[in-house]
């Protein structure tokens, strides 16, 4: 009999579902289901809502629950043979929490498998929606926090980031300011990995090294929650966090609940969920060093793998722990695929079209640069959403086609600097990475080759070989991290995109520009039109 493993992420669109055959070596089962379009009562877009203005956005926990139990229907559905399925992990979007009550706990044990888990669920929460990665509304409980810790270089020597808008933390104190009574009626708060991964194995859930990292909460070195940063955020809040674990523990057995109504078998394992780029680093095989990965999603982000523990005293990067138990390093954008769509809409293009005007202009764009801050930014900080042109106007059709893309390979390359690795090879993964035309521009930009997936969900990949390595580890029948990935991502190479030479210098020159700009425009720096002019003159 074959092993299977599955592999869930709870992302921020969506929950996609991926099931490897182990024996085989391939990915035998894969879905996604869409919260806007297949759960519409929620009335969510873009799987969120935003809640008074443009920087308080938020999800609903108790939809997540729903859609986990529509995927099982599915399962179900399609004789997806459930009883085969050796262990399970997860990925969820980093750093929403959940809030939860007493109830929850002693709920999760006693599930009946005669009602649907959210009936049963519904009144478990002390807080009925979830700030998400994409809420920026926390300034003021950043702040506060950093102060109290001892300043920005402080708190990320403690934890491995500074404070940030959408870090769990700074979200958990504003809750705890402005609704101090639900605060005290929360008895246990979750990200939304530990959330669903509680649900699974029927009883409060520990919070991986991972994405306890994305917290503003948890020690990066001795990887305990702080107590330092735990006072600067709420009081009594050890007794609300869950434990924090390996992202390699087994934390239980699969919940009755899913044996008796969906057929799984009583020992079927559950690992420690983990957040999704922790998750990725293994779903795109990053465990050696020089190889970086530039995710394409409704987030953009860039990350790689760390054996050693480099930190951004500039405030800009991310240190998470590794599901290898190493670090890793990571940049985040929330100006993705939702503002990319936003600049094809506003010329009418479809992505053909748009593909094909990237395909027709010039590397190097004749100097034109757009900072597109359609949302609030991460990196670098923008709070006040603004898109700035600096040589082209909104009407610029193909420059500004170019220009968004160029645009975030530049910033990517810019702000990983403290990474002080030059990647030799890029792996490209999320929706966006299927198209090629994006890849060459990255590829030219970083000058170096980029690998493309096939497959473009990593991190459901990723939880599902993670469930795979501690179920082989805990039989004695350990696999290497190295063998593991190569077998499964060999066979999900679409291609090669070759970095081309004769673009280095002028790559160089425009980074150097893109920087003046982004200096212009958000630090006060010097007008970057004499440079624009130069750059022009020399390249084109
Ligand atoms: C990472 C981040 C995003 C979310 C998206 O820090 O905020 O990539 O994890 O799901």
């Amino acid at each position: 009999m074959t092993d299977y493993f599955l592999g869930l992420d709870c992302s921020t669109q969506g929950l996609t579902a991926k099931i490897i055959d182990f024996d085989r070596k391939v990915i035998f089962y894969s879905t996604t289901i869409n919260y806007d379009k297949d759960l519409p009562r929620y009335k969510t877009k873009n799987g969120v809502v935003i809640l008074e203005n443009e920087k308080v956005v938020h999800s609903y926990p108790l939809m997540w629950v729903e859609c986990l139990e529509l995927m099982f229907e599915r399962f179900k559905k399609e004789n997806v043979p459930l009883s085969q399925i050796k262990a399970i992990s997860g990925s969820g979007q980093q750093h929403g929490t959940v809030y939860l009550n007493d109830k929850f706990s002693t709920t999760l044990n006693n599930l009946n498998p005669k009602e649907p888990i959210i009936n049963q669920l519904k009144d478990c929460f002390s807080r009925q929606t979830s700030p998400i990665w994409m809420d920026s509304s926390t300034s003021k409980q950043c702040q506060e926090i950093r102060i109290t810790l001892g300043g920005m270089e402080d708190i990320i020597k403690i934890t491995g980031s500074n404070t940030f808008e959408r870090f769990s933390g700074p979200q958990i104190r504003k809750f705890y300011q402005e609704l101090p009574d639900d605060y005290q009626k929360t008895t246990i708060i979750h990200l939304v990995s530990s959330f669903l991964a509680s649900i699974l194995v029927g009883k409060n859930a520990p919070i991986d090294y991972g994405d306890g990292a994305g917290m503003n909460l948890m020690n990066i070195k001795s990887k305990e929650w702080d107590d330092g940063a735990l006072n600067a955020t709420a009081p009594q809040l050890r007794s609300k966090l869950p434990p924090l674990a390996n992202s390699y523990d087994l934390i239980g057995k699969i919940s009755h609940y899913f044996v008796k109504k969906y057929g799984f078998n009583p020992d079927t394992i559950i690992v420690a969920w983990s957040g999704d780029n922790p998750n990725s680093l293994i779903g795109v095989g990053l465990i050696e060093k020089e190889k970086a990965a530039i995710s394409l999603g409704t987030s953009d982000t860039y990350f790689g793998y760390m054996k050693d523990l480099y930190l951004d005293l500039s405030g800009e990067g991310h240190v998470f722990g590794a599901p290898t138990g190493d670090y890793m390093s990571l940049i985040c954008y929330k100006n993705g695929s939702l503002a990319r769509e936003r600049l094809k809409e506003s010329f009418q293009l479809n992505w053909d079209q748009f593909s094909q005007i990237l395909k027709k202009t010039p590397p190097g764009n004749y100097g034109k640069i757009i900072l597109p801050f359609y949302f609030p930014e991460i990196v670098p900080l923008v709070l006040e959403p603004k898109v700035y042109r600096f040589g082209l106007d909104e009407k610029d059709l193909e420059g500004n086609v170019r220009a968004i893309i160029e645009a975030r390979f530049l910033s990517m390359r810019l702000h990983s600097q403290w990474i002080r690795e030059k990647p030799r090879l890029i792996y490209a993964t999320g929706g966006a990475s299927a198209n090629e035309e994006f890849l060459k521009i990255a590829a030219n930009i970083f000058n170096a080759d980029v690998i493309q997936f096939e497959m473009t969900n990593s991190a459901a990949l990723g939880a599902a070989l993670r469930s795979a390595k501690t179920y082989y580890d805990s039989n004695q029948r350990s696999i290497e991290w190295q063998k593991l990935v190569k077998d499964f991502l060999k066979i999900q190479e679409a291609g090669t995109i070759k970095k081309d030479d004769r673009y280095k210098e002028l790559y160089d020159a425009m980074l150097e520009l893109y920087q003046k700009c982004e200096d212009y425009a958000l630090r006060g720096g010097k007008n970057p039109e004499k440079l624009q002019k130069k750059f022009i003159k020399r390249f084109f």
